[in-house]
């Protein structure tokens, strides 16, 4: 199940993934049970722990799809920990400069890419590959994507794309949204958001990458795919099971 993501990135059909912050495998493991491409486990602003996310990347690959896994800020060594507990790729917060995209690619890959230590724990047999060729192809198999969500990330944008070990990057709209208001505004489809993810999209292209982004439900990420995002991830699991509590009560309540 590691290779699908890789699969379907290369297939060009956008990789519409599900979204959990919450620290349960069963939930993982029931959005994984849907025609998704990925599950996202997000230990970012999530519930997840690093226990939990282990379990949950091996929930979701029972189910049969790749897991992406969004580690806590700064936390590259994490990212190393969960590429080896079976993660199909890892999202890295707020990667602002060169320096942190090559720092976050060091944990993330072997060399020559990076400085990753051996150790693909549930990595190596979810894979399906012997030693030696997972070793071959796990800088492609494990994507590194890093998140740009400042105006320092904006700036140094070129700079993040051209680290060989970085795979793509993620849009994360909210607190790209506050960064260019400087504080202003939560406004995370405002024009300035907007106008940032057209640019993104297309520097992403021109170097052979691919551009992701934080989508607040279906049709917003229906809406963000035919803007060239690859990697549109589709609201939270909280959000949707509120959302379908609240339909199926207004529908008890005739209201
Ligand atoms: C953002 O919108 O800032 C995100 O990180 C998405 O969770
Ligand atoms: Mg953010």
């Amino acid at each position: 199940v590691v290779g699908k993501l890789i699969e379907t990135l290369a297939g060009g059909a956008p990789v519409f993934s599900a979204w959990v912050g919450m620290n349960e495998p069963a939930v993982a493991e029931a959005l994984a049970r849907e025609a998704f491409d990925a599950v996202i486990l997000d230990m970012q602003h999530g519930a997840l722990d690093f226990a939990g996310a282990c379990q949950s990347i091996l929930a979701v690959a029972l189910a049969g799809l790749p897991a992406i896994v969004r580690t806590p800020v700064g936390e590259f060594a994490t990212a190393s920990r969960l590429i080896d507990a079976g993660a199909a790729g890892v999202i890295a917060p707020m990667i602002n400069s060169r320096a942190d995209a090559e720092a976050f690619a060091a944990f993330a890959k072997f060399p020559p890419l990076g400085e990753r230590s051996w150790g693909p724990r549930a990595a190596l047999p979810l894979s399906g590959l012997d030693t030696q060729a997972y070793l071959a192809g796990a800088n492609r198999l494990t994507q590194a994507i890093a998140m740009i969500e400042t105006r320092e990330a904006l700036a140094a944008l070129d700079d993040i794309l051209a680290v060989d070990g970085v795979d793509g990057v993620f849009i994360g709209p909210a607190d790209l949204s506050i960064a260019l208001s400087d504080g202003a505004k939560w406004d995370p489809r405002g024009a300035a958001v907007i106008e940032a993810a057209g640019h993104v999209v297309a520097r992403a292209r021109a170097h052979g990458k691919y551009a992701g982004m934080f989508c607040y439900d279906g049709a917003d990420a229906h809406a963000m795919a035919a803007l060239g995002f690859r990697l549109c991830s589709i609201g939270s699991d909280g959000a949707m099971l509120r959302a379908a509590a609240r339909g199926e009560l207004a529908a008890a309540r005739g209201t």
